[in-house]
C-alpha cells in the first residue's frame, strides 16, 4: 500500500516529526480568519492571474499578496473530488463571460470523455458478450484501441453515433463492466446521441459535469464582489488533486485566508486510480490529515479558516441505498442501515476527528454538505459562505 508517511509539505517519507516548538503554533486559535490587517493597498490590477481565456496559464510563481478587503481562498482535495467544478461555479457567479467561454470550449472535452469511456469499457467486455450485430461487435473491438477509437471519433456520422448508442446498451447491461467509477460516465453516455452531433451546444449542466483532470494549478481573481456593505476582491486557487502533485500545494499556504477542502462523499466505495488497493475516501482523510499538519506549522495559523466541503451529496444519496457505508467503513455502526443522514454524519465526524488528532480546534473547521453540480450552488453555498466569512471578519 502506498501510504503517505509524513507531512506533505516537509517531504514524503521525512522521518522528522514536527515538534510543537518548531511549528510556531500560536496558543490561541480563533475561528475567524481575516485579511491581513496591515495590508493597505492592493498589488492588483496588473497581477498576472490566470483565466480560461488565457491558454490555461500556470499559476506557479504568481504571488498571492493580501490587499485590503480581499479574501484568498484555496481549493484543496484529492483527484475528482469536485474542486474544478466549484471553481466553475465561482466563475458562473462572478465572471459570467469566463464561464460562458469555458462552456463553449467544453465540446471537445465532452467528445473526448465519451471516447475514452468507450475505450475503457469495451476493454472490459468479456469474450462471450452477445452483440446486436457483427457490425457492433467489430465497432467494440476497434474502440478498444486508443488510436482506432480516435479515428472513429474524428469521422463520426449519424450511423456511427447510432451504433455507439446500441453498443452503450450492451455495455450497460454487462455486469463485468465497472461503469459507475465516475459520476459523469452515465450522464454523458446516456445522452451521447445529443453530445456527438455536430450542432451540439453544451448546457451549463453539461459543462459542470464535464470532467477534465486539472494538469496545472490555476488562480483567478474576482473583483468588486459585493458582500454585506462592502465589495471584496476574492482570489481562488484550484490545484491538481493527483497524489503525485499534492506536495506542490503547500507553497502558498502562508497567504491563504480560507482553505476549501473538498472531499467526495461518493468516494466511500471507490478505490484510487493511483493505488487500486486504497479506498478513495480513506485517502482523502489521510490527505486532510497532512493538510492539517502543515497548517499548524504556519505562524499566522490563527487567522486562517478551514471549510470542509463534503461534496457529491447527490451521488452519495443514490449509492447508499444500494451499497451501505458500513460495508466499506466497518467501524461505522449505524442505528438504521442505509440511512443517509447517519452516514453523512459519520463521514463528517471522521474529518473532525482527523483535525482533532492533529491538535486543531474543531471550532476552526466548518463542514458543509454540497453538490457542486447543483444549479443553485452559487446561491446556496457560495453566497452563504461569503456572508458568514465577512461577518466573522467584521467581528474580528
Ligand atoms: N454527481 C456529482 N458529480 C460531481 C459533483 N462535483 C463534481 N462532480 C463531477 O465529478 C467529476 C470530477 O470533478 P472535478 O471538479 O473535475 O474534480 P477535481 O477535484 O477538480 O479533480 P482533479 O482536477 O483531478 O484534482 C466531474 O465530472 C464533475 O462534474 C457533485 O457534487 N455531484
Ligand atoms: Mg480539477
Amino acid at each position: 500500500m502506498n501510504k503517505l508517511k509524513s507531512c506533505l509539505c516537509c517531504g514524503v517519507g521525512s522521518p522528522e516529526p514536527i515538534s510543537p516548538a518548531a511549528t510556531g503554533r500560536p496558543k490561541k486559535k480563533s475561528h475567524a480568519a481575516q485579511p491581513h490587517p496591515d495590508a493597505t493597498d492592493c498589488p492588483g490590477e496588473n497581477m498576472p492571474l490566470t483565466s480560461p481565456t488565457q491558454n490555461n496559464n500556470n499559476s506557479k510563481g504568481l504571488s498571492l499578496k493580501p490587499c485590503a478587503n480581499s479574501i484568498n481562498f484555496m481549493l484543496l482535495g484529492t483527484s475528482g473530488s469536485g474542486k474544478t467544478t466549484i471553481f466553475k461555479q465561482f466563475d458562473k457567479m462572478f465572471q459570467a463571460d469566463v464561464f460562458t467561454n469555458g462552456r463553449a470550449a467544453s465540446i471537445i472535452a465532452i467528445k473526448e470523455f465519451v471516447r475514452s469511456c468507450f475505450t475503457r469499457f469495451t476493454r472490459q467486455l468479456p469474450d462471450d458478450t452477445s452483440y446486436p450485430s457483427e457490425e457492433i461487435q467489430s465497432l467494440a473491438m476497434s474502440l478498444q484501441d486508443t488510436t482506432e477509437s480516435r479515428d472513429i471519433f474524428d469521422n463520426l456520422d449519424d450511423h456511427i453515433i447510432d451504433n455507439l448508442a446500441l453498443l452503450w446498451t450492451v455495455i450497460k447491461e454487462c455486469s463485468c463492466v465497472a461503469v459507475c467509477q465516475q459520476e459523469s460516465d452515465y450522464f454523458f453516455l446516456e445522452k451521447l446521441q445529443e453530445c456527438l452531433k455536430v450542432n451540439y451546444i453544451p448546457s451549463d449542466d453539461d459543462y459542470l459535469r464535464c470532467r477534465v483532470e486539472t494538469q496545472m494549478s490555476e488562480r483567478r481573481r474576482y473583483d468588486n464582489v459585493p458582500v454585506g456593505s462592502k465589495t471584496w476582491a476574492l482570489t481562488l486557487t484550484d490545484v491538481r488533486g493527483n497524489k503525485d502533485d499534492r506536495r506542490s500545494w503547500f507553497g502558498s499556504f502562508d497567504e491563504v485566508d480560507y482553505f476549501l477542502y473538498v472531499a467526495s462523499l461518493a468516494d466511500y466505495n471507490l478505490t484510487m486510480e493511483e493505488d487500486t488497493s486504497k479506498n478513495r475516501l480513506q485517502d482523502s482523510l489521510e490527505t486532510f490529515s497532512d493538510v492539517m499538519e502543515c497548517l499548524k506549522t504556519l505562524s499566522n495559523f490563527s487567522r486562517k479558516g478551514v471549510i470542509v466541503l463534503l461534496n457529491k451529496e447527490d451521488s452519495f444519496k443514490e449509492k447508499i441505498a444500494k451499497d451501505p457505508l458500513e460495508k466499506h467503513f466497518p467501524k461505522f455502526q449505524p442505528n438504521r442501515p442505509n440511512d443517509v443522514m447517519e452516514s453523512k454524519m459519520f463521514v463528517k465526524s471522521q474529518f473532525l476527528q482527523t483535525a482533532k488528532k492533529k491538535g486543531i480546534d474543531t471550532k476552526m473547521i466548518d463542514v458543509k454538505f454540497t453538490s457542486a453540480i447543483d444549479k443553485k450552488f452559487g446561491d446556496k453555498i457560495i453566497h452563504a459562505l461569503l456572508k458568514n466569512i465577512v461577518q466573522q471578519i467584521i467581528k474580528g
